[in-house]
């Protein structure tokens, strides 16, 4: 009897002990953000994708923020990295991010604008005089204000990288002044801005994926693009295009995108570590960048290109042709929010001529 009665004692204590543990597994099941190193300790894995090649600043920035996640999770975050469109275009790795299938993705504003329509002012030709006070403005209040209205299309956004200013290469003619614009059949980012400034420009802009763009300046889909020098240089458009005509139209701003779905699963130290890389390799990334554009000029002139800077009497009268764009857009975005940048802009520039 007695036997009996501890088999029934023992049984009971197994039973007991297996309904503890299936209550921890729905514990781990729960909103996610118990995850990470210090919870269930399975290992995440992001999934990082641009768009520009391997040899592009852009890229060895993210492996640098690849290494320091890494080693500041112990290995509790795992980074694959994917460049040349190998995840696809930007703005379908930025809806892969809004739906969970990818975790970053480090896009320029041109696109972003898609999701959030005030980014266009970003895209303002003409908007950032140059690069330090594009840093001060974008990495200080006003640029955080816009890093915030990601979050209600499921992205967080962790910091602004750099593009750098976008110059205009063509396979036709060297662009000397806006008329030299006329019916240029002009590849541009997916962003009404971009075709509408160019348009009133005299130019025919196509709105195209970046992952198309070579093949089709080799076949002649289009007779030009616009790019900063080390994409011109690093993607190898020497080779389709005769032209680089320096017009700076745009600083064009890169912003480190996450899923915010990944973002809030993460314990509050890993979410600390993403945004502390991406802040410190964005920074390894502008260093590149600027290091890197008066060399790669010099290699496009080697390699044959016609190269060609712009008059201040040339920049100004561009200015003034696409100006009803901008107070188009200004209405669109909101006066408000547009007279905000121009006044950090403003407030920049005093700070750095004292
Ligand atoms: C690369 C793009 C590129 C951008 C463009 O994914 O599309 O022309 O300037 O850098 O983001």
């Amino acid at each position: 009897m007695k036997k009996i009665f501890s088999l029934l004692v023992l049984a009971m204590m197994v039973l007991v002990l297996a309904a503890c543990g299936g209550g921890n597994d729905d514990a781990s099941e729960g909103s996610g953000n118990e995850g990470g190193s210090e919870g269930s300790g399975e290992t995440k894995t992001i999934r990082a994708g641009i768009g520009l090649n391997d040899s592009h600043p852009q890229y060895l920035a993210l492996l640098e923020w690849k290494k320091l996640v890494e080693e500041r999770t112990d290995g509790a975050i795992e980074v694959e990295t994917y460049h040349s469109s190998q995840l696809g275009d930007d703005r379908g790795m930025t809806e892969a991010l809004q739906l969970g299938s990818q975790e970053v993705t480090i896009p320029s504003t041109a696109p972003i604008a898609n999701f959030v329509p005030e980014y266009s002012v970003f895209d303002f030709p003409f908007l950032f005089p140059n690069e330090e006070v594009a840093d001060m403005v974008l990495d200080g209040e006003v640029g955080q204000k816009f890093l915030d209205k990601l979050e209600d299309q499921n992205l967080v956004g962790l910091a602004y990288w750099e593009n750098g200013f976008r110059d205009v290469t063509n396979s036709e003619r060297a662009i000397e002044t806006a008329a030299d614009f006329e019916g240029l059949k002009l590849r541009t980012m997916e962003n009404d801005l971009h075709l509408d400034a160019f348009s009133a420009l005299g130019a025919n802009p196509t709105p195209m994926a970046f992952g198309e763009l070579f093949t089709a300046m080799q076949q002649g889909t289009v007779d030009g693009q616009e790019n900063p020098i080390p994409t011109i240089y690093l993607q190898g458009f020497y080779e389709v295009q005769d032209y680089v005509s320096t017009t700076h139209h745009i600083y064009s701003p890169f912003v480190f995108l996450m899923s915010k779905e990944f973002f809030d699963g993460l314990t509050e130290e890993q979410q600390t570590i993403v945004t502390e890389a991406a802040v410190e390799a964005g920074a390894l990334n502008r260093e590149l960048n600027r290091e890197a554009v008066a060399e790669y000029a010099e290699e496009l002139k080697a390699e044959g290109m016609n190269y060609n800077d712009i008059t201040p009497e040339a920049r100004a009268e561009m200015v003034e042709i696409v100006q009803p764009v901008l107070d188009e857009y200004a209405e669109q975005i909101g006066k408000e929010t547009v007279q905000e940048v121009y006044d950090a802009i403003a407030a920049a520039e005093a700070e750095l001529a004292e």
